[in-house]
């Protein structure tokens, strides 16, 4: 049963306002909204490291440049996020920490390698084209903060895909290598980017709820099948094909049948085994670890000022 409290705030979401930190909101509302940004923000951090371990070896001087800002936009992001969970009550710290001792989770799909130039290509083509798919909804999502920076952040992931879809175009219209290049990161980033959008419907634990309160737009599989009928044609217009036998367009549905991604590898994934989790998490903490003396010395040196104006 819900109190008058609840039954007032749900009219309010209902109504589509926005709801701000200060104001009055259900626990359950502000605890799943630390889980979602908190998560979210640590996928933009984390999902740095794929990346970064191409930025020295970028082909060109102009995809260096290009790259390196990508990067820079997703440690924006990551803070952006932060700010935004930080509204609601959890500390910077108190995220970080539970990132690092595997209480928070980021997105399943950084735990992949990337293994050549092409994945580069891959990665924001399908990636952030996955990214934005599930971000664009988020832009009217009721938490005002998470709203805000969803409008800042699909701006700049729109360049980031765009930028990934120029690199596939470029090299699937090159050498017979590059090519094979080209197809060969398609094919071991299709079904990791397909499990991007989280569990299939049946099994989405926070679906419902998460929907009632608009805090997220649309369901998993929904997101799914508007990114497969994006993504397939424009993999066809540059000559690749997508690894999936069952893909086949559907004339009643005016949408593609495709293959579900083997959820038994997703939720292996998720418990840490997938083929770079401790990479990636390991590279995490060592950044913090060594960040340390930095962020004493931040606040030695703070202390010291504020000492001096009481002097
Ligand atoms: N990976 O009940 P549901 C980016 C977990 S984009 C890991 O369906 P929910 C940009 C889920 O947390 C990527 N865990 O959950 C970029 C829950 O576990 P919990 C980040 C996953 O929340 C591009 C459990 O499974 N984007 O970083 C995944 O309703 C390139 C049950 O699932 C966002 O976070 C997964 N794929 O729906 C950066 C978007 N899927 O928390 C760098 C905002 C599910 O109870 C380079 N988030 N789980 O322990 C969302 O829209 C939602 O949270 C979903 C999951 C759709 C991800």
């Amino acid at each position: 049963e819900m109190t008058p409290e609840e039954i007032a705030f749900q009219a309010r979401i209902d109504r589509g306002e926005k709801i701000e930190p200060k104001e009055w909101m259900p626990e359950g509302y502000r605890k799943t909204l630390i889980r979602q940004i908190g998560q979210h923000g640590h996928s933009e951090i984390v999902g740095q490291l794929p990346e970064a371990n191409w930025i020295t070896r970028a082909p060109t001087l102009e995809r260096k440049a290009i790259l390196l800002a990508k990067v820079q936009d997703e440690a924006g992001h990551g803070l952006y996020l932060y700010c935004a969970a930080e509204t609601l009550g959890i500390s910077r710290d108190e995220l970080v920490e539970r990132l690092h001792s595997g209480n928070m989770k980021y997105s399943s799909i950084f735990n992949y390698p990337t293994l050549t130039w092409a994945d580069m290509g891959a990665v924001g083509w399908l990636v952030d084209g996955a990214a934005i798919m599930n971000q664009v909804p988020l832009q009217r999502t009721s938490f005002g903060p998470y709203s805000r920076a969803m409008i800042r952040i699909c701006k700049e992931e729109s360049f980031h895909r765009r930028q990934g879809y120029a690199i596939m175009m470029k090299m699937a219209a090159g050498t017979f290598e590059q090519k094979r290049m080209a197809q060969d990161a398609l094919n071991r980033l299709w079904y990791p980017a397909l499990m991007m959008f989280g569990p299939s419907d049946k099994d989405s634990v926070h679906s419902a709820q998460s929907m009632a309160w608009k805090i997220k737009m649309n369901t998993n599989d929904e997101l799914r099948q508007k990114f497969v009928d994006q993504t397939v044609p424009q993999a066809q217009l540059i000559g690749l094909t997508v690894p999936d036998p069952n893909l086949k367009w559907n004339e009643e549905k005016g949408g593609y049948d495709f293959s579900e991604p083997d959820w038994n590898e997703f939720y292996d994934v998720l418990a840490g085994n997938g083929p770079c989790n401790k990479d990636r998490l390991g590279a995490r903490v060592k950044a913090w670890e060594d960040g340390a003396w930095f962020r004493e010395a931040m606040v030695a040196h703070a202390d010291k000022k504020a000492a001096r104006q009481y002097a």
